[in-house]
């Protein structure tokens, strides 16, 4: 009642403020700021395309739409100029690159545009981003300080942390990032899960947790896009997300570094956990940038059933 406009204009936390007031490290706050404005960069370019396919190939093998490489350029240039990063490290690039003098601060990891073949579907898709010290060469447990995702869906939102919570912002009609639910707190067990692989590909152990899920009416949520899956289980609160190891890819398909460790670190700041099936994904030693891990995600109760199912099947 009485509220007026510039009351209103007082009451909006943006991104900047938010982290601001979260006490953010300086540097750190200048970097998350300027990959979420590429957030906004990447989301016109996805307007833009039309559904637009060009035949390149990454370096897993993998037909990429042009939208890729161009989220993976755009991100790329613009961590050049910022002062902030000294290497980059992306799902569409065989190796880490120096992008700076060597002299600054931080290493970022990106999926760039995860969940691109699903552009033509008009299915919700997302930017990944890991944000390390000194080196991604060790568990993220020791290197990441912060991580984040942006959800290109009928909104766009964008999830950080730097290991103070994770908070969730919506960009405005203004393009403004604004504060929509700050320290997002996972229930200790969920009610949908979003399981990975096909069912035939799936161990004994990881068959018997998914039907036991099924059987207790947890309820299916897959989309094929690790972000829109993810953003699911830690907007309703919880449930898990798996891509387990598969009878031919004892590794799963999703990549450490550029997917599991950046999510990883904003379930587990929301409360919840992350393992490959045992251990911690945070805890799992990075060998090299394209090295991949089952994964189990979400709510703690589920996270440690998964535990309890796959360690019965040593
Ligand atoms: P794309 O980027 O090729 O669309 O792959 C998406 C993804 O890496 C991840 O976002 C999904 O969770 C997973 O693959 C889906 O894999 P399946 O197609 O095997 O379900």
């Amino acid at each position: 009642m009485g509220e007026n406009i510039s009351d209103y204009s007082q009451n909006i936390v943006d991104l900047r403020r938010h982290m601001w007031m979260d006490g953010v490290e300086v540097e750190l706050r200048r970097l998350i700021w300027q990959i979420a404005v590429v957030g906004k960069y990447i989301s016109a370019k996805i307007h833009e395309s039309n559904r637009k396919l060009a035949g390149f190939k990454n370096i897993y093998g993998e037909e990429q739409l042009a939208l890729d490489r161009v989220s993976d350029d755009i991100l790329k240039s613009k961590l050049h100029h910022s002062g902030f990063v000294s290497h980059y490290a992306s799902e569409e690039l065989d190796d880490i690159v120096a992008i700076g003098n060597g002299k600054e601060k931080y290493i970022v990891t990106a999926d760039p545009l995860d969940g691109s073949s699903l552009v033509d579907t008009n299915l919700a898709i997302g930017t990944i981003i890991g944000i390390h010290k000194n080196s991604i060469f060790d568990c993220g447990r020791n290197s990441m300080v912060a991580a984040l995702y942006i959800t290109y869906g009928p909104l766009i939102t964008m999830i950080y942390s730097a290991g103070k919570g994770a908070h969730e912002f919506v960009l405005d009609r203004e393009g403004e990032y604004v504060l929509s639910e700050e320290n997002i707190r996972l229930k200790e067990k969920g009610s949908i899960f979003s399981p990975g692989g096909l069912r035939r590909d799936w161990t004994d152990a990881h068959l018997k947790f998914i039907d036991k899920l099924e059987s207790d009416g947890y309820k299916l949520r897959y989309s094929g896009g690790f972000v829109p899956d993810i953003n699911q289980v830690i907007i309703k609160r919880g449930g898990l997300f798996t891509y387990p190891a598969l009878k031919k890819s004892p590794q799963g398909k999703l990549r450490l570094l550029f997917e599991l460790q950046p999510m990883a670190f904003i379930v587990e700041q929301a409360g919840g956990r992350a393992t490959d099936g045992k251990e911690d994904i945070l805890s799992l030693k990075v060998a090299s940038v394209n090295q991949r891990a089952p994964i189990y995600i979400g709510s703690a109760a589920e996270v440690a059933m998964a535990g309890e199912f796959l360690s019965q099947s040593l």
